[in-house]
């Protein structure tokens, strides 16, 4: 961090910075017409969740209209949104898939 002193000297900090990259949030959306059973294998496919953990965020989703299903880094989250989409369009499913900054 740069700032300026009482004598009006530029203080530099010379502490070791670690950065960290942003994580974003994969997030389902509830909708009136996609299967529970297709939402269910999903999360099993693509977010390697057990069938149980599958089903109760399924039904989260369901209940709630929304649930985050996983954190990724933003090129991984990019590529699970992908992949979720082109597979409810190629069932012809309405099934949203967003991701936003944590
Ligand atoms: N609401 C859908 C139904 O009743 C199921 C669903 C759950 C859809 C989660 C999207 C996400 N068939």
């Amino acid at each position: 961090r740069i700032g300026d002193d009482s004598d009006g000297h530029v203080v530099v900090d010379t502490r070791p910075r670690t950065k960290r990259p942003p994580l974003y949030k994969v997030l389902l959306l509830n909708d009136d017409y996609t299967p529970m059973e297709f939402v269910v294998l999903i999360l099993e496919q693509f977010f390697h969740k057990t069938h149980a953990e599958a089903f109760e965020i399924m039904l989260t989703v369901h209940k709630k209209g929304v649930a985050v299903v996983g954190v990724y880094s933003h090129e991984i989250a990019e590529t699970k949104v992908a992949q979720v989409m082109d597979f409810a369009r190629k069932h012809q499913h309405p099934l949203q898939c967003t991701m936003e900054k944590e």
